[in-house]
């Protein structure tokens, strides 16, 4: 079964187009599936419109509040039900369509990650945004020696196994990274596959990189030190 996971900030307009689109797609994966979207900072008005999406299988958590990205992606991970987890974003950067492109590698692979920089992939982004982005990956690479060349996309397929393993500590952005550092360090194999990265449908972006530099300082400096002192416990269970 099939869990796909999407943290939402107030995403109605994007959630509108998004929603049928990757219904459809599920609908031709032969397997049981669940979309669980847990849209935060909600106003009355799009939580109105919400309701008018009438799909099978989906579950929408809709809150006034909001507690960050990572909260949400931790809470959709606890709900899941399936054996393997999507994760993608709900501004309509990431293409429901290229989902089937991830599912073969989970015969070798524990976790498939989609990669705006490797060959075959494309991305809509501005130039300084690129760089920046290119430059924070680098350093992750680097730094932890993981041989992946985009940490920060949110567009995987992984086993829930994985989940269940790692503990998950981020609120905010940071989890973004912490996912595939953390199932890296703890043994799993992962790999990347390209993906069509698409700029935001409507909305304002979220981006900070003020906010989330800290917040992947923080994530990186730890991982660093579990990687060299290797009794940091970075499992829940082994
Ligand atoms: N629940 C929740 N979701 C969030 C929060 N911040 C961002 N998101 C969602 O996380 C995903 C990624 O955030 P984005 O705002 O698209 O960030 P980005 O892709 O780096 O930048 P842009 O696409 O330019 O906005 C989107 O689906 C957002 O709606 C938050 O504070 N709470
Ligand atoms: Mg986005």
């Amino acid at each position: 079964m099939y869990s796909v996971i999407i943290p939402a900030k107030n995403e109605a307009n994007n959630l509108k187009k998004l929603l049928p689109e990757l219904g459809l797609v599920m609908e031709t994966l032969g397997q049981d599936y669940e979309i669980i979207v847990l849209n935060d900072a909600v106003s009355s008005r799009s939580k109105e419109e919400l309701k008018k999406i009438k799909m099978k299988h989906l579950k929408i958590i809709n809150r006034e509040k909001n507690f960050g990205v990572g909260y949400a992606f931790k809470e959709g991970f606890s709900l899941a039900k399936g054996d393997t987890i999507i994760t993608m974003d709900a501004d309509q950067s990431h293409d429901p369509k290229e989902i089937t492109k991830f599912l073969p590698f989970l015969k070798k692979y524990d976790m498939v990650c989609g990669s705006r920089y490797i060959p075959g992939s494309k991305f809509e982004m501005g130039l300084s945004r690129s760089i920046i982005s290119r430059t924070f990956n680098k350093i992750f690479g680097i730094l932890l020696s993981i041989p992946l060349q985009d940490f920060t996309s949110g567009f995987r397929v992984f086993k829930k196994k994985v989940m269940d393993t790692i503990n998950l500590e981020s609120n905010g952005f940071g989890i973004y990274i912490e996912i595939p550092i953390k199932s890296h360090i703890s043994g799993f194999k992962l790999t990347e596959v390209p993906i069509n990265y698409h700029k935001r449908g409507s909305g304002t972006s979220n981006l900070s990189y003020l906010k989330q530099g800290p917040e992947y300082g923080k994530v990186l400096i730890k991982a660093f030190f579990s990687k060299i002192f290797k009794n940091t416990p970075i499992r829940n269970k082994s």
